[in-house]
Formats: C-alpha cells, structure tokens, sequence
C-alpha cells in the first residue's frame, strides 16, 4: 500500500504553539510506551492545564471533562466534515471516502444520523434482544464449563462477532476481518505511526471485503443493514449513501464493544469486590455497571475536533483550522467531575462520562453496546462465583482504542 500518497499526519520534531506563552508538551501520545501505560500521560495532560499544545504534531489536547463535553457540545464552533482525527481532511485525500455521520456537520449529518437513529432506537433494539439474550446465555454455558479461558478470544470477541454482524444481517464467514477493519479505522484517528501502517499494509485485502458487506445483495432481508436501505425506498438516502451507512456499522460496531467488554472483564477480575456486588444485585448489570467500565477504562481513548473559527477555550485562543485531541480516558478520571476517579465502584453516578462522546455526534449504537454488556455481565454473574487473573494480561495498542489482546483468565462456577 503505498500511503506515501495519502493525506495522514505524521509525528513531527518541534512545531511552536500559535499564541506564545501556552502549556506545551513534546510527548508522543502515540508512542508505544505510552499506548502500553497511558495513565501517566492522561494525568499529565489533564494537570498541565485547560488546554496544552502538544508541540511534536501541532495540535492541541484537553483531558479535562468540562472541556472535552464543551467542545463536543459545540459542532459550530468545532465541526467534524474535517476528520475527526489528528490529520486534517482539507490538506488532501483522506485514506478512505469519509463517513457520512462521523465525518460532516449539519445539515448533512442530520439527514444521515436521522435514519441511523431510528435504526438503533431503543425500541428497535428492544426487538433483538431476545436474541442477544439467548446467545450470550449459551456463551455463559460455554466459557463456564471450559473454566480456563482467554476473556479476549472466548468472550470479548466471540460474543460481539456473533450477535451484532446478526443483527446487521451479514453473513458468518470470515468476520475476524472485522476486526481488522475496526482496528485500522481507529489506528488512523492517530498519525501514521507503525500500529496504522501495520494495518493499512492489510487494506488491499480487507477493504473489498468489508465493500461487499455493504451490498445490499450481502444483506439479509431482516436485519439492520436492510433497514438502511428501507431509507433509499422512502427517499431519505440516495442509493450510493446506503451502503456508506452500512459501512458505518462495520466501522464503529464492533472492535468498540470487544475492547469494553474485555475491559469489563478485567476490571472485576481486578476488583471481585465489585463483582460480588454485581451477583447481589444483577439490576446494576443493566446501566450502572457497564457505565462504570466505560468510565474507569474508556473502550475510546480520544477523538479530535478542529476549530473553524477563532475560538478560545479557557481564555486561550485557538486560532483558526486547528486540530484538538479530546482526551475521553483522561476526562473520565477528572478529580473535577469523578470523586476518587481511580476507584471502580459500579454503584456510583457515572451519567457524566464521555466515553460516549457527547452531543450530535455522541455514539449512535450506544444502545447496542449497552445489551451486549448487560447481556454478558447478567449471564456471567449468574453463573461465575469469582473471575480469576491467571496470567499477564496484555494490552493491544492502538491509536485511538484501549483494549486487551490477551487476557487469561479462570471462572469459577458458582
Ligand atoms: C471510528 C468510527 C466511529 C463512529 C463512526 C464511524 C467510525 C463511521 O465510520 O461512521
């Protein structure tokens, strides 16, 4: 692949802060060291100050809560249509044709996200969960009488890779090739660093792959992806917008729920603790144990935004077509907005977080993710008296998702 032709931002020596006088810093956000351990950095970011220059790529970073939300919150001042990753779409061809809710601002997002919406309502969701339900009882069954498993393999990614491509109504073969295409669309909200090239030097295979998902001859008749293209029927989407839509589910569906269910599962390993109180009251499997996951190890660690007018955050003034990096990790552990944020208490009050992103663009499947987890979590702790670390966990790096690769682990039966 030659990616040499292809507009994506790459790590830089110095570049000086537009407005002197500002927070600065040289670290590589993207470096291997700190992918691996990005605590400290999330620290360091959100007590450098309001809002830090990160001098090796020329843009700006926050990682506190009050700011991440008001940037998100605030699409005029802070469009998308530009990308929503370190490489600005205006300075050439971006790597792949831009999504059309992620990657625009109104009135075209609005048309779009109106049919993706209505897809994934809480009431359409309410009719497969029947499903959902069923599938992650027979895992539950299965991981249960293994006993000695990989969280990763046997749960965080055999779960999702069955119910949700279901759902969307593709079929079975192949869907690891998911992944790999999750991964790569994440990797490249980064810069063009080794973990996006690994993936890119994979497009020429999986890229046609996941286009022929997106056929509507590819789709079942009864599934999401249908439903997507009931809206080029109704005149909501032109019949070339359809199958982009499509491709927005393979995009964002997937690799998201592995990394916090498997996330999930490391946590209450770590804390059985807080696994007890999930067997007592399986109600918090629900809503508030999973929102406690995505608040203490956010499955998205950031997203950027870029300023289209001279705007200031915290008195600072940005200066026009600027990028900033919205630190989600960071701002979920702000001591401004979380009490004791490193504590993993499912019973608190985590409404706050944003890992979800926040509004017009906050995440449209959001309701999918939730059944998965509540599915997972209420299968499991019905059935597992003690989740068990029984080796090194090891984390996959990526540019902009935080989950594991490897994660063994035994359960006890109840
Ligand atoms: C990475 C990501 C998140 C949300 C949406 C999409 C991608 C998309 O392709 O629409």
């Amino acid at each position: 692949m030659a990616t040499q032709a292809l507009n994506i931002a790459t790590l830089q020596d110095h570049i000086e802060p537009p407005v002197p006088g500002v927070p600065c810093l040289d670290v590589d956000p993207y470096s291997r060291e700190v992918l691996s351990n990005p605590e400290p950095w999330y620290d360091t970011l959100r007590e450098t100050g309001d809002i830090v220059w990160l001098s090796r790529y020329g843009c700006w970073a926050t990682g506190r809560r009050e700011h991440v939300h008001a940037i998100f919150t605030d699409w005029e001042r802070f469009p998308s249509s530009p990308g929503v990753g370190l490489t600005d779409f205006r300075n050439g061809k971006p790597w792949r044709q831009p999504s059309l809710v992620l990657e625009t601002d109104p009135p075209d997002h609005t048309r779009a996200r109106k049919v993706l919406a209505r897809v994934l309502s809480p009431g359409a969701v309410r009719k497969i969960r029947p499903v959902f339900a069923d599938a992650a009882s027979k895992m539950a069954d299965r991981v249960v009488e293994k006993g000695e498993i990989d969280g990763m393999e046997d749960i965080a990614k055999a779960y999702p890779l069955q119910v949700f491509p279901d759902a969307l109504g593709i079929e079975a073969g192949d869907r690891e090739m998911l992944l790999d295409y999750g991964s790569m669309v994440f990797n490249a909200i980064g810069p063009l660093n080794e973990f996006l090239q690994a993936d890119l030097d994979k497009l020429e295979k999986v890229g046609p792959w996941i286009a022929a998902r997106c056929d509507p001859a590819a789709l079942r008749l009864d599934g999401m992806g249908a439903e997507i293209y009931a809206a080029v029927e109704t005149g909501e989407l032109t019949a070339e917008e359809a199958p982009l839509l499509v491709r927005s589910f393979l995009s964002a569906g997937v690799d998201t729920t592995v990394n916090a269910i498997g996330n999930a599962l490391l946590l209450f390993a770590r804390h059985p603790d807080q696994w007890q109180v999930l067997r007592e009251n399986p109600k918090l499997a629900r809503r508030h144990a999973f929102e406690e996951v995505l608040r203490r190890e956010s499955p998205v660690h950031t997203f950027f935004r870029t300023t289209n007018d001279s705007v200031d955050v915290a008195g600072i003034p940005l200066g026009d077509e600027t990028k900033i990096m919205l630190c989600m990790a960071a701002a979920n552990r702000d001591p401004r907005a979380f009490d004791e944020p490193e504590r993993f208490d499912i019973q608190r009050h985590t409404a706050d977080h944003v890992a979800f992103g926040a509004g017009i663009h906050a995440c449209v499947g959001q309701v999918v993710a939730r059944l998965e987890a509540e599915m997972v979590l209420t299968e499991l702790a019905a059935r597992v008296e003690r989740i068990e670390l029984t080796g090194e966990h090891v984390w996959r790096l990526n540019n902009s998702l935080h989950g594991l690769e490897k994660l063994p682990l035994k359960l006890h039966p109840a």
